[in-house]
């Protein structure tokens, strides 16, 4: 190990100290069921994560078929408030649809 820190070793530590770690990412997914009608999945879609109508139908379709589809990707506590929000507002209308959340 040399005795002394070149100025190199110093702007390196310092870029260290100011860099800005992003936050871990979470993709949040609808699920598929047999009762939840096509249009409140599209109206979660547009309302809950804010998706342009014929890409709230795409994903809904996408879920229908496949089982599962990508609604959002967001920081750990927004992913929480929309998962707590779709489930919330099925229940509330009296819907089964289920949204879970995984770690990108
Ligand atoms: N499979 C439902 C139906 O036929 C529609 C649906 C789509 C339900 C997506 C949930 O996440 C879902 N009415």
């Amino acid at each position: 190990m040399d005795e002394f820190k070149t100025n190199l070793d110093e702007e390196l530590e310092l870029k260290e100290r100011q860099e800005v770690k992003s936050p871990p990412l979470y993709r949040v997914f609808l699920l598929n069921d047999d009762y939840t009608t096509m249009d409140f999945v599209v109206h979660i879609l547009e309302t809950v994560f804010n998706k342009p109508p014929v890409e709230a139908t795409q994903i809904m379709l996408h879920v229908h078929k496949n089982g599962k589809g990508l609604a959002g990707v967001y920081t750990r506590e927004i992913a929480e408030t929309k998962t707590a929000a779709v489930v919330e507002l099925a229940r509330q209308n009296g819907f089964p649809l289920q949204c879970s959340m995984e770690k990108e």
